[in-house]
């Protein structure tokens, strides 16, 4: 794994400063300097280091086949990250969305692909982002019900596959890099920070 440093944006001046640098293409983080690039949005960076940890398919087909997968994840992923971000009434209504859409939609489709050619990953018997986006979703998915995946026993092996790899492993302990459910507190200051 590539070592990194992580600097986070605590208040508005952190933001005006990167701004202000010119290190910002569109003006907004997340930003990630590697191999002389400064590289902004988000896809573009994870498909950077999927190509660059070959994580992102041997050929054109395995590739259009993880974007497709991805792409759907992401679309997902979108309301995940700004439903905290909702007013009351609006936060439930697209809660009890993403648990419908998770349940009926997503992860049927993804059991489906596991059953389908009965393999440990979802494209070319090989790790590939598209199995990290999937786990990452299970992960956001049960912070809002803890049973969503109870009825889907092939994604239930991915994510203990997926979660038992030593990097991986790693990043989920508690402590480390991956966020706790967003509270309030902590919307209030990204509202602050970016002024909306
Ligand atoms: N499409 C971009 C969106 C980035 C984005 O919306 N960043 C927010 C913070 S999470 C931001 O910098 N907002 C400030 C602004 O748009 O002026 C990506 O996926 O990276």
């Amino acid at each position: 794994m590539e070592s990194y440093e992580e600097k986070f944006i605590h208040t508005n001046e952190d933001l005006e400063k990167l701004r202000s640098d010119g290190v910002l293409m569109f003006q907004q983080v997340p930003m990630v300097e590697v191999d002389g690039m400064k590289l902004v949005q988000i896809r573009a960076i994870m498909n950077y280091f999927s190509s660059k940890h070959n994580l992102y398919g041997k050929d054109m087909k395995e590739r259009a086949l993880i974007d497709m997968y991805s792409e759907g994840l992401a679309d997902l992923n979108e309301m995940f990250i700004l439903y905290p971000f909702d007013p009351p009434g609006v936060k439930e209504a697209n809660i009890a969305l993403m648990k419908e859409k998770a349940t009926n939609r997503y992860f049927p489709a993804f059991e489906k692909v596991f059953k389908s050619h009965g393999q440990d990953y979802l494209v070319g018997n090989k790790l590939s982002k598209a199995d990290i986006h999937l786990v990452e979703m299970i992960y956001n998915m049960e912070e809002l019900d803890a049973n969503i995946i109870a009825n889907f026993p092939l994604l239930q092996a991915l994510k203990t596959r997926i979660s038992g790899m030593p990097n991986i492993k790693k990043f989920l302990q508690p402590g480390s890099q991956r966020q706790p459910p967003v509270d309030e507190k902590s919307v209030q200051k990204t509202r602050k920070i970016f002024k909306f």
